[in-house]
């Protein structure tokens, strides 16, 4: 049997196995819905167990799930998966050198949309203009999703607002409280909690590809990132005191990226405009832009109808279309 079909058999055992929660399931009835042998029952749950599931076996009862890895493979997340096409297709790696990187060779290769890139640990996490992004391995999600948006290349930014607003919706979820700054990162308290890094491949008036990486801080504790992050990054270990099930969080920051995935592509920007704006920590702050070049200070005074910040200077209001927005005084 080759390993994608051995896969497939311990999923489809897992399954059965995780509706049953506390009770034992027998051979026989796995066998008997499944259409394995009973040796071949045995062979998959002997299988699992080498990767790290604890099932309890008793020669009267059957077979008992007790436990799951922390990992974030195929395994894990696809049976709590709900959506219709993200992460459907999930490339899992114990470690890349980035996520994105990954993604984009697929979508050149011709991945579909929906496609799903997760790794353990990145050996180069990037950032946006060159910068690190910390990967510490086995604690945190790193994932990054092919779009095949119907959209010309300007509009593309918006992706990056819609990617934030799930993030921000599944931290909540979590039960951490997290709010957007403009335009790719999540905070809690002032400090980052998730970043979001967009790419893509286009002509002038049509989209090849767009690959939304996604990062967030789940488990990391402060010693997992490099001194000089300590004090401006955190997790919800961090924050709420108690790990977040990294599979789980996965599978319901993919749905809800679907959700706004579809609110977007049906009522247009809009919709997601109010969404964002309901949860940015940036709109109504006294704010610095650095653009690069040169920086500008002012009040972020609105998200415009593209997606770009509204910043009122001493000399008038200026239009932002990237940029790193530092948040000069608390409210
Ligand atoms: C971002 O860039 O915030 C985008 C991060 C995207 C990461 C994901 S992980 C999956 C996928 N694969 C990749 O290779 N990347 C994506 P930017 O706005 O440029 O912020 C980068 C800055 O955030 C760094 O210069 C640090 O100051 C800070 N930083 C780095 N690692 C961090 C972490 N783990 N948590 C919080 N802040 C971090």
């Amino acid at each position: 049997m080759s390993d994608a079909e051995n896969t497939g058999s311990e999923e489809m055992i897992l399954s059965f196995l995780a509706e049953a929660g506390d009770e034992f399931v027998s051979g026989e009835v796995i066998s008997d819905k499944l259409g394995f042998t009973r040796t071949a029952v045995w062979k998959h749950v002997e299988g699992l167990r080498a990767q790290g599931y604890r099932i309890d076996a008793s020669p009267a009862r059957g077979y008992r799930l007790v436990g799951v890895p922390d990992r974030l493979g195929p395994l894990e997340v696809r049976p709590l998966l709900a959506t219709e096409d993200l992460g459907q297709t999930l490339h899992y790696f114990e470690a890349v050198d980035s996520t994105n990187d990954r993604a984009k060779e697929l979508a050149e290769d011709g991945a579909v949309h929906g496609e799903v890139v997760i790794a353990e640990a990145q050996r180069a996490g990037r950032g946006r203009r060159g910068r690190t992004w910390s990967s510490p391995s086995g604690r945190n999600l790193y994932l990054s999703v092919i779009l095949r948006p119907d959209l010309p290349p300007t509009r593309a930014p918006e992706l990056t607002l819609v990617g934030a607003l799930a993030v921000c919706d599944a931290l909540r979820k979590a039960g951490v409280d997290a709010g957007i700054k403009w335009p790719n990162d999540v905070l809690v308290g002032g400090k980052k909690i998730a970043g979001i890094l967009t790419e893509l491949s286009a002509e002038p008036d049509h989209v090849h590809w767009v690959v939304l990486g996604i990062g967030v801080n789940l488990n990391a504790r402060t010693e997992d990132f490099p001194a000089e992050l300590r004090d401006e990054a955190t997790s919800v270990l961090i924050e709420r005191g108690q790990p977040a099930p990294r599979a789980l969080f996965a599978a319901a920051l993919l749905l809800t990226l679907e959700h706004w995935l579809t609110v977007h592509r049906e009522q247009g920007f809009d919709a997601i405009r109010e969404a964002w704006r309901s949860r940015s920590v940036t709109l109504g702050r006294t704010v610095r832009v650095r653009m690069g070049d040169r920086d500008i200070d002012g009040v972020a005074e609105e998200l415009d109808l593209s997606g770009a910040l509204l910043v009122r200077t001493a000399t008038g209001v200026e239009r932002v279309m990237t940029g790193d927005v530092v948040l000069l005084r608390p409210r």
